[in-house]
């Protein structure tokens, strides 16, 4: 009995997902020109896919979870639950104009015809937004549909923008936020479900680990109740005194949203010495 899971073959998904299946202790021998290979030290089998194919085929249930990006999933419409968000594979669908427009809103678009891959999920937003246009469905390098005279505008993925820089065009809209997602199966079974649990279980570990930061410090005792009032820690921080009198060091647990906020109150409240390492699994 394994647990069966489907991700990208090769593209920009690939090495971040096997990376995260690692790290999550999971060995998956080279996958290079295979289509399946079964993992040494977990019931894993790992269809290697193109991305587009992934939804479909957790759908059906020949593979019980996939990893793909949300703006896949978005525009296929396929009834798969997201169990995670995987923190890789980011970007934003957005709509670019050539860069001398005059774009004041997407009612700009209004009768003006727009090029994309992504049909489905930018006709929702022109409805949401109430404004009519022609969408032209195209595969790829939709970012030159501009200046062959095919579009005025276009929907497609960004990360950089160098992309559309290098083409002359501008960012105007964000659509769509997106990243890498694991789906599950509609029809997932009970042992899968149980092997999906413990896998679940081990990635939380891991981007947990990710958001967070392991923090030493030396701290005057005086200031001791200050600097740990600021701290968080994961129950509260540890505080072992130092062979020098009057000293502690402080170790806590840090997350990267208010991290340097509180690197400077700490600063300020006498803390020096200040370590930062980071975490590789963190179990709550
Ligand atoms: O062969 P297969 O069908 O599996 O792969 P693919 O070519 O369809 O997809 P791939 O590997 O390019 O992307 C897989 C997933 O990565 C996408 O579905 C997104 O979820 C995610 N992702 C993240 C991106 C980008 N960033 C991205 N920048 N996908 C595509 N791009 C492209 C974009 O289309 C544009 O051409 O990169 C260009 C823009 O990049 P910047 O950095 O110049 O802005
Ligand atoms: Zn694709």
């Amino acid at each position: 009995m394994k647990l069966k899971i489907a991700i990208q073959k090769s593209g920009r998904l690939s090495e971040d997902s096997l990376k995260l299946l690692k790290e999550c202790g999971i060995d998956i021998p080279n996958g290079t020109g295979k289509l399946k290979t079964e993992a040494s030290n977990f019931p894993l089998e790992t269809f290697f896919l193109r991305d587009d194919d992934i939804p479909k085929y957790v759908e059906d249930g020949v593979a019980d979870i996939g990893i793909v990006g949300e703006n896949v999933l978005l525009e296929q419409k396929v009834a798969l639950t997201t169990v995670q968000k995987l923190g890789f594979g980011k970007c934003r669908l957005s709509l670019a104009v050539p860069k001398g427009v005059d774009y004041e809103g997407v009612s700009y678009l209004a009768g003006k015809r727009i090029a994309t891959s992504y049909p489905t999920i930018l006709q929702n937003y022109l409805a949401q937004h109430n404004v009519q246009a022609q969408i032209h469905e195209i595969s790829g390098s939709v970012e030159i549909a501009p200046s062959i005279g095919l579009a005025e505008a276009i929907c497609d993925l960004v990360s950089s923008g160098s992309t559309l820089f290098t083409n002359g065009l501008k960012e105007v809209d964000t659509v769509l936020k997106s990243e890498a997602v694991l789906v599950a199966s509609p029809k997932i079974a009970a042992p899968q479900e149980a092997l999906l649990k413990k896998l679940v279980f081990r990635m939380n570990a891991v981007l947990k680990a990710k958001r967070n930061k392991y923090i030493l410090l030396n701290a005057p005792n005086d200031q001791l109740d200050e600097i740990c009032r600021i701290l968080p820690g994961m129950k509260s921080p540890t505080v072992l005194p130092l062979a020098m009198e009057g000293w502690s060091s402080v170790h806590s647990v840090l997350n990267e949203d208010d991290f340097w906020d509180i690197i400077e109150n700490l600063q300020a409240k006498g803390a020096e010495g200040i370590l930062v390492v980071p975490i590789e699994k963190m179990i709550v």
